[in-house]
């Protein structure tokens, strides 16, 4: 790799060299996306195929790198895909299993590495948790100092704790989400020394693209009908888009997955924007739900999130608060995963695409279950529990088969 890629704008047809490092289109504003000249990926597609080791840098054919760069990784990807109890059919890709128990780990150790190649040594983010507590982790393996801006209000305790024990420095900004980016982006062009860890940053949606690679391997070399997945500031529906479409340009699939993308609905710019075939995005101004990961409405990806919907016949849809509790709990009790509420979208998601006729019960769909669920252990509350404090004499009784 090298002279390959290219960064392109897909809302305006801007061009660039990646090798100058810029996020957003300087014409439009639009989140740049690395293409990669044609037939390029048709002439890797065997070294895809034959891929060594494991994870994300198994597909390192795809991705925008010397064959020698210097990795900062720590085993991200290859995350399990279990069979769903629930429905035929249905499986689960396990993505809290990552190094620091969300997908943003895929992402992380390609953007990562792009960094410490430019020399970076100070790189920051805006997030509503998992990308902070990734950006910790990552940033300490390079030895870089790093920022994170959360929402002062709604980080899940878990992945604070994450960002605390990797030693970043955390800033709570009042506000939500949005402003926080709005923030980092003003902050980074002001700071060409400051590196940037959201997903406008390219290198980070050329690493999620990989969880395609790794679903059609585990499918023996075959694409599912459709995957469902939580949409925040959607640059993960993008990179999976991408990941699919580069099996077909590679010539290694024949068609790529519908994509349905899911979001919680006091957050739901896209569904909205999607269902009423708008071409421009409506932000929510105070987004709420329960799924705090993707309280967000203004997702920076919106163009893209919709193209990958509208090119892959998917849709974006809504759910309640409601219908994402009631899945993380049959996630937790019926399928014997643990995942936070956002990621319970996907499969709060996938019921109502069945009951709108979306899906058909027993196509092949895949789940993207996001982040792990100890990253939010308060959500937990709220499934209802099932404990009592006993003397130790009273154990045999409490424990009887009648109770
Ligand atoms: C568990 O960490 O935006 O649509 O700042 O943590 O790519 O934003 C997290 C998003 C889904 C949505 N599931 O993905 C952040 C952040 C979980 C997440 C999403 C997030 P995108």
């Amino acid at each position: 790799m090298n002279g390959e890629a290219s960064l392109l704008c897909v809302n305006c047809g801007w061009r660039g060299d990646p090798e100058e490092l810029r996020y957003t289109c300087p014409r439009c504003g639009e989140p740049l996306t690395i293409v990669y000249e044609e037939d390029y990926l048709a002439e890797r597609a065997r070294e895809l195929r034959e891929g060594r080791g494991r994870g994300v840098w198994r597909y390192s054919a795809f991705l925008p790198f010397p064959d020698d760069v210097r990795r900062v990784t720590l085993d991200e990807g290859s995350t399990p895909l279990h069979e769903s109890k629930q429905a035929r059919g249905l499986r689960l890709k396990n993505e809290g299993l990552n190094p620091t128990a969300s997908f943003k780990d895929r992402g992380m150790t390609v953007a990562v590495t792009d960094a410490l190649r430019r020399g970076a040594s100070r790189v920051v983010c805006a997030s509503t948790g998992n990308t902070a507590a990734s950006v910790a982790a990552y940033a300490a393996r390079a030895g870089m100092r790093s920022y994170v801006l959360v929402p002062s209000g709604a980080v899940a305790r878990g992945k604070l704790a994450q960002a605390v024990a990797h030693g970043s420095k955390i800033v709570k900004i009042r506000g939500g989400f949005d402003e926080a980016l709005r923030e980092v982006l003003r902050l980074v062009s002001e700071d060409s020394g400051l590196y940037l860890l959201n997903s406008v940053n390219p290198y980070r949606i050329e690493g999620q693209k990989t969880l395609a690679f790794e679903v059609w391997e585990q499918l023996g070399g075959s694409v599912p009908d459709a995957v469902v997945l939580p949409v925040g500031n959607a640059g993960n529906i993008s990179a999976i888009w991408k990941g699919f479409r580069e099996l077909v340009e590679a010539g290694l699939a024949r068609s790529a997955p519908r994509m349905i993308g899911v979001q919680a609905e006091g957050a739901a710019p896209l569904a909205r924007a999607f269902e009423g075939g708008l071409s421009e995005l409506r932000p929510v101004d105070s987004p709420q739900t329960y799924a705090t990961a993707i309280r967000i409405g203004r997702p920076a990806s919106w163009r893209r999130a919709l193209m990958a919907a509208r090119e892959s016949r998917g849709a974006i849809i809504s759910v309640s608060d409601q219908e994402i509790l009631r899945a993380q709990i049959d996630l937790a009790r019926v399928d014997g995963v643990f995942v936070e509420p956002a990621s319970a979208a996907a499969l709060a998601g996938y019921r109502r695409a069945i009951a709108e006729g979306l899906l058909d019960p027993g196509e092949s769909v895949v789940a993207v279950l996001t982040g792990h669920g100890l990253k939010d252990p308060d959500a937990v509350a709220m499934f209802g529990s099932d404990e009592v404090e006993v003397e130790p004499r009273d154990l045999t009784r409490e424990l009887s088969a009648s109770t």
